[in-house]
């Protein structure tokens, strides 16, 4: 198609949202593995997702590049061929990946860059979905896959005066390509989620001075970052079989096990070992020490006195360290950020942290932030706000399904899925790492895979069985629904006021949007239903 005939209507065997890990895989499963003619449409002008947007100073991924990538599921050759520089890649080397994939397996030909989907309509009679773009393009489709990501639609809060600001504003998650020079500035950063805590330490060498407005100070896990070593390179390559078997079966997707032990079963010096060990190995090991840090508040508090001990030990300010410590919220409830030398920013002379709970940000003024205490001048302000997270993108796709029923309408009390990947109403329709399934409490790319793998092998089964529509039941996600509520009351996530459970949006309904059952046992439950025809779901 040349550029003159885009908005040319078209029909394909499939459309699939988005050009990141996920929506990629599923391409390259689509097309070469079934043959199905499939249309990619991408809002950024390349590939990569989160990894095309997300390019702010310091951003970098929390899990370990070899098991933060395409397993063997997609090529062993590629496992082969690609070494990765750091133990926690940064955002451009995962970028380069990503356009390297969609090169090596001829990604990019069916995938329609710079184009936003604005509307997606199931037609009952035609068993087609007719997808809209911005455009004005129009494609038929038999299958609908959304492959947005989780983390997708910004959270811009509504500060009053936000557009009077004199100076340079930017959202994290969607930082200008060519970067921004702080050299000399007054910067204001609002936000202290994992975003957040990337950033400052970066803009804090830059700027003349930062001003860090935290609203709730969050348990932040040494992140343990260094060069990958070519000894480490081929042992893992050597041993990559069986990491992949690994993540696929433990809780989180990634290669570690969850000690079999509680917390308070063993003595207090032999625990502060267990937590020093795993503190110094870097990374979310810290949360794999104890088989109940998730489930018992006094276990968890073990782990969370722990960590304010070392907020304690780093910041030279006794009043500075406390400000920074949090106490409101269990370990692990909201999602700890790695940090490479976070606490030791605020030692520095140009650095001032804000409490924003007790001083709440009352308006943007031309000059920079009012706070209740008063006004912090500054040349640039930035939001490390996070995310509309897991439903934000789904909503304004502008989904419809039978009858005209809206996604937002029939998920306006909160998502109703089955198994997180479809919903009754919209047959046809898949969500790759949708609400109530593990996503983000997982090792995103063995979730990933774990979603495409399935639907690829659902359409091949219904191609085999000359199958038109699948949809899941009523009952079926009545009964999914029930099972991750109790799943989810079973443990101390709904506690906190996360992103996890909606709390970070006004008015968003409040439920913990991914599943935490556990990427394994999860598995288990989607090769059931599949080995026992789709179970749940009405094939017509
Ligand atoms: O967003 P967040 P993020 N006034 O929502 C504050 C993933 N990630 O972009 O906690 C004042 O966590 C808000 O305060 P509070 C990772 O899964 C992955 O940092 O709501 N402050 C908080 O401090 C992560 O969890 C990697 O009280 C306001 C911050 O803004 C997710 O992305 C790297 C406010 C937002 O924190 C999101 O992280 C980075 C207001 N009105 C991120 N509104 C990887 O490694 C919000 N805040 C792959």
């Amino acid at each position: 198609m040349t550029s003159t005939d885009r908005t040319a209507d078209q029909t394909v065997d499939a459309v699939v949202v988005g050009a990141g890990f996920s929506g990629l895989y599923m391409l390259h499963r689509l097309r070469d593995g079934l043959g199905l003619s499939t249309q990619v449409f991408e809002a950024g002008d390349d590939v990569g997702g989160t990894w095309y947007w997300n390019r702010y100073p310091g951003a970098r991924c929390d899990s370990e590049s070899y098991f933060y990538s395409f397993s063997d599921r997609l090529s062993t050759d590629l496992l082969e061929e690609w070494t990765w520089s750091e133990r926690f890649a940064g955002q451009p080397e995962i970028l380069r990946y990503l356009q390297h994939v969609a090169d090596r397996f001829d990604l990019r030909r069916d995938i329609r860059f710079g184009t936003r989907v604005v509307g997606a309509a199931w037609d009952d009679d035609a068993g087609r979905w007719t997808v809209e773009t911005d455009d004005g393009g129009r494609v038929t489709a038999r299958f609908l896959i959304t492959a947005v990501g989780c983390l997708s639609t910004t959270n811009l809060p509504d500060f009053p005066g936000r557009d009077s600001f004199r100076g340079d504003s930017h959202h994290t998650g969607t930082w200008p390509h060519e970067g921004v020079d702080f050299t000399g500035k007054r910067v204001a950063v609002i936000g202290t989620g994992a975003t957040g805590v990337q950033l400052i330490p970066e803009v804090a060498q830059q700027a003349a001075h930062v001003t860090v407005f935290q609203r709730t100070p969050n348990y932040d896990i040494a992140g343990g970052n260094h060069a990958v070593t070519p000894e480490f390179d081929r042992r893992i390559k050597d041993d990559y079989r069986a990491i992949w078997a690994r993540t696929r079966e433990t809780a989180f997707g990634f290669p570690y096990d969850v000690a079999d032990r509680t917390a308070l079963s063993v003595p207090d010096d032999e625990r502060r070992e267990i937590f020093e060990a795993a503190w110094a190995q870097g990374g979310f090991r810290l949360g794999t020490t104890f088989n109940d840090l998730l489930l018992d508040e006094d276990a968890n508090e073990t782990a969370a006195e722990f960590l304010r001990g070392k907020i304690r030990e780093r910041v030279d300010d006794p009043g500075i360290a406390e400000m920074l410590a949090p106490s409101d919220h269990p370990f692990f409830t909201k999602r700890p950020p790695l940090e490479n030398g976070y606490y030791e920013t605020f030692n520095r002379e140009n650095v001032t942290l804000i409490d924003a709970r007790r001083t709440p940000i009352e308006a943007i003024t031309p000059a920079g932030v009012r706070t209740a205490d008063g006004e912090y001048e500054v040349d640039s302000i930035v939001y490390a706000t996070g995310f509309d997270a897991m439903t934000g993108t789904l909503f304004r796709l502008g989904i419809t399904g039978r009858d005209g029923v809206a996604l937002t309408e029939k998920w306006a009390e909160g998502p109703r899925s089955y198994l997180g990947i479809a919903t009754h109403d919209f047959p046809n329709l898949f969500m790759l790492t949708g609400p109530q399934s593990p996503s983000v409490m997982s090792n995103m790319v063995v979730s990933i895979e774990q979603h495409v793998d399935w639907v690829a092998d659902c359409l091949r089964h219904l191609g085999e069985q000359g199958v038109e529509r699948i949809e899941a039941t009523v009952e079926a996600e009545d009964a999914w629904i029930a099972h991750h509520d109790e799943v989810s009351a079973a443990t101390l996530l709904p506690r906190a006021n996360s992103w996890w459970v909606g709390a970070n949006i006004p008015g968003k309904p409040r439920s913990l949007y991914p599943y935490v059952g556990g990427v394994g046992t999860y598995r288990g439950i989607c090769d059931d239903v599949a080995a026992k025809g789709y179970e749940g779901f009405a094939l017509t």
